[in-house]
């Protein structure tokens, strides 16, 4: 295999010059020979901006194949993408260019200003505009600046991104990832689902995050095939592109909200060859009513933004609701007993941790918390719970870490809890994820004041709202005399998600 994900995507964009890579549902597309110029167009640019190999471009924008060809661009540079999730708020983002030092920050175009500004308290050198119809000061610049048509050379543990997870302390951590990392993935994916260049992949995921960006779009590159880019989810456009796509990849919630519309039928997804969930667990439920609705089995796979994907359903054979498969070809898996570190028995439930070229290499700048997790033998520690049946399927049956998921997006309680502390009538506060029919989990907060003092609802949401991205923002506040505690003092979230289970059960 070889390592530098741009020269394998390369010698696929070649052979596939004149089909389409990306197309929009308006009628624009790139083909796959637009794709290798227009990438050496905007690496030109990105050189001429201060971009130089191994130096972070960070990018915050909404989504575009714009967005695609200039990972590309980066990519066949050796620059470090850095993508964030466009909901985060300044306060967010200061902190990742404080941390990841880009050399090049790039935003949208209405966003410029704030952006300029946070730059300059950050020291980042340069920053750039990318909008969503081809526009922007990145791709006017590209046009006239002199195309890199070069491809960086590089070693396999050279790095193609930086993805940031929230940490369970509060402060948010660099996965670091390597050309090594991807390109063996997307490999091993293109194999295990069966790409090949006739599919065309319905893309509605947003692209700053692994599933979106690494599983969706490297897959598609390295099978030569095409993608329909949708700005996001929505159940309508859903409905009127099945019929012209082969695959579907989503989170849960696409599936539970395809579920209960009644445009769901065989005939509808006839066309179809893969429906793909991921991100977060899909419970038996929606895979049963979509199996017997479609006549589709859906493919459920687990991964991290750490290691790309790890276990998956097999494409041929058993795809078993409510669990996630078997370990990937090239992965190893483990599930230890968490005080004695030990393997537990076959249907024992353990940690599960996972060894394989797909695993990161550390956390930017963070080698000790990289020590806790990633083993010496190699194996990362996920921080899901997992049981392994006695037909090799692996279930994953909670977590260890401290973690809500909302809609396929993971919010650290901690990080929020911080903030409403902050607050001074405030005493403590509990963040836990309750039962949410559409988004899996719902973020909601437990608080308890201090005597005498008084702060309602609206209050603790209005001050997070400056500081924290719309999804991390309770969907509800409780406030409670004090929080139940184990004898070690420790709040015990297990009963606060006991007590709160039913909150959004009508919802
Ligand atoms: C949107 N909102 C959310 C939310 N998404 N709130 C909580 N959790 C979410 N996930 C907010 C919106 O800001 C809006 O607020 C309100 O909820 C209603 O929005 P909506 O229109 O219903 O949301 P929608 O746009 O439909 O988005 C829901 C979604 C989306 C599930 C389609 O969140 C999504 O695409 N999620 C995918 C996340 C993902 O890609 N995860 C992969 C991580 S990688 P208001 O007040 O403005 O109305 C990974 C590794 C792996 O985990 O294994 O893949
Ligand atoms: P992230 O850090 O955003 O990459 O999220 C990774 C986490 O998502 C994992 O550690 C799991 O907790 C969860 N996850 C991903 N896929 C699945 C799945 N199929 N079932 C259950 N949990 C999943």
């Amino acid at each position: 295999m070889n390592h530098n994900l741009f020269e394998t995507f390369a010698a696929k964009m070649r052979e596939r010059a004149d089909a389409n890579f990306i197309i929009t549902r308006e009628g624009r597309y790139y083909t796959y020979q637009d794709a290798l110029r227009i990438s050496a167009e905007l690496a030109g640019a990105l050189t001429e901006l201060g971009v130089t190999q191994g130096a972070r471009v960070a990018v915050q924008v909404n989504k575009s194949p714009e967005a695609i060809l200039l990972y590309l661009a980066c990519l066949r540079i050796g620059g470090v993408y850095l993508p964030l999730n466009t909901g985060y708020t300044g306060d967010e983002i200061r902190y990742f260019l404080k941390d990841a030092e880009p050399a090049l920050f790039v935003c949208q175009p209405r966003l410029e200003d704030e952006a300029q500004a946070l730059a300059a308290e950050t020291g980042c050198p340069a920053v750039a505009t990318l909008g969503t119809a081809d526009d922007g000061s990145l791709m006017e610049k590209s046009r006239r600046a002199i195309p890199c048509e070069g491809i960086a050379t590089l070693g396999e543990n050279d790095l193609a991104a930086i993805l940031y997870t929230s940490g369970t302390t509060g402060r948010s951590k660099g996965a670091m990832l390597t050309h090594r990392n991807l390109a063996s993935n997307a490999e091993t994916l293109v194999k295990a689902w069966h790409f090949s260049a006739n599919d065309r992949l319905i893309h509605a995921l947003p692209i700053f995050h692994t599933h979106g960006l690494f599983v969706a779009c490297n897959v598609i590159l390295m099978a030569g095939a095409s993608m329909l880019f949708l700005p996001k989810f929505d159940v309508d456009v859903i409905f009127s592109e099945l019929p012209k796509g082969s695959v579907l990849m989503g989170v849960p919630t696409f599936y539970t909200r395809l579920v209960q519309d009644e445009r769901l039928t065989p005939e509808v997804t006839a066309h179809m060859r893969l429906f793909i969930s991921g991100s977060a667990p899909l419970t038996s439920e929606t895979h049963e009513a979509f199996e017997a609705k479609t006549g589709h089995a859906i493919l459920e796979r687990y991964g991290m933004t750490e290691t790309n994907m790890n276990i998956s359903n097999p494409y041929q054979g058993e795809r078993r609701a409510g669990t996630v498969g078997m370990p990937l070809p090239g992965v190893d898996i483990r599930i230890t007993d968490r005080e004695s570190g030990h393997e537990v028995a076959e249907g024992d439930i353990g940690i599960l941790q996972v060894r394989g070229p797909n695993v990161f290499i550390g956390y930017w700048r963070m080698p000790e918390k990289t020590r806790e997790e990633l083993l010496e033998d190699g194996f990362f520690i996920t921080g899901d719970l997992a049981m392994r049946d006695a037909q090799g399927y692996v279930h994953i049956v909670g977590r260890d870490k401290d973690l809500v998921i909302s809609g396929g997006y993971n919010v650290y309680p901690k990080e929020v809890e911080q903030i409403i502390d902050e607050l001074e009538q405030v005493e403590e506060s509990a963040v836990v994820g309750l039962p949410h029919p559409d988004l899996g989990e719902g973020v909601t907060a437990v608080v308890v004041l201090k005597q005498g003092c008084h702060v309602d609802e609206a209050a603790i949401i209005g001050h997070l709202q400056q500081r924290l991205a719309k999804y991390k923002q309770p969907k509800q506040v409780f406030f409670v005399e004090e929080l139940p505690r184990n004898t070690m003092g420790k709040v015990q979230k297990n009963e606060l998600r006991k007590r709160f289970a039913d909150t959004y059960r009508s919802a």
